[in-house]
């Protein structure tokens, strides 16, 4: 195996293990599950195989409980194939940005053309945000101070998060809102000033994943459709600390609601 210092190259190395590995020749749709999200893969359909990212070149075990490290391909219910990424590498993990989008080069090298990226995040509007609650993401504003691309490439950005996609998960659900997802390097959650500044600079979620998937994305030429299950309100907002387990056990709770919505997602594309 030719294991390529280049994060395109090595993403195309990967793509091809993965054909291989998988017995399927091109994915139609990938979706990163993140925290909270993994319970809720099981509702997409059929799996047709199931084993470690770390089977691909390029693919670092994830270090967070609850995150996998799992890759699966599932055959829908309309027959198509998806890919599904049961965990991410995060920014915070210290190895830089390039495992962090590793999966979504090599979900889109793989064929996919829809990205679904989900998370689980911090409520910046506990007036109108539930615990529990699925927001699609209509922007972002990335505050890791890291990116992706390097180089003059400049990438139009207006439309991360297709209104095509968002379109459709709506007529999956009317009742899901939309909001501006800000992400943080991590690993430490905001201070409580910080949580107020978000708000006034317009954010609606805080987490600390996504928004370098989704430019690689697009950089990479998918449509992406981003979902935040809100688990928490911001530090601050209603006075009591956070901590991972809760946010693994909201995941649970709202799993067959979040399965559900993903699976008539991906059946309407
Ligand atoms: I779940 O409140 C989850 N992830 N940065 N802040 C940040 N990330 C998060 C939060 C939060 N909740």
């Amino acid at each position: 195996m030719i294991v390529s210092n280049d994060p395109y190259a090595l993403a195309a190395e990967a793509a091809v293990a993965l054909r291989e590995l998988a017995g399927v020749d091109a994915f139609e749709v990938a979706l990163v599950m993140g925290s909270g999200w993994v319970p809720a893969a099981d509702a997409l359909g059929e799996p047709v195989a199931e084993f470690p990212m770390t089977k691909l070149p390029g693919f670092a075990a994830p270090t967070v409980a609850g995150h996998g490290g799992t890759i699966r391909a599932v055959r829908t219910a309309s027959g198509h194939f998806a890919l599904v990424l049961l965990g991410r590498t995060h920014l915070y993990e210290g190895r830089g940005v390039e495992p962090v989008v590793h999966g979504v080069r090599t979900a889109v090298a793989a064929g996919a053309r829809v990205v679904v990226l989900t998370n689980a995040a911090g409520g910046l509007r506990p007036e109108t945000q539930q615990v529990g609650e699925p927001v699609l993401i209509s922007d972002h504003i990335n505050f890791t101070g890291a990116n992706p691309m390097t180089g003059a490439r400049f990438l139009d950005l207006t439309e991360v998060y297709s209104k095509r996609l968002r379109a459709l998960a709506r007529e999956v659900d009317p009742s899901l809102a939309e909001g501006v997802y800000v992400a943080f390097r991590g690993p430490t959650y905001e201070t409580p000033a910080e949580i107020r500044m978000l708000r006034t600079l317009g954010g609606d979620m805080v987490g600390m994943s996504t928004v370098l998937e989704a430019i690689a994305a697009r950089e990479a030429g998918s449509e992406v459709l981003g979902v935040s299950l809100v688990t928490n309100p911001g530090a601050g907002l209603v006075g009591k600390p956070l901590n991972h387990e809760e946010v693994l056990e909201v995941g649970r709770a709202t799993a067959a609601r979040m399965g559900g919505l993903l699976a008539k997602v991906v059946d309407k594309l």
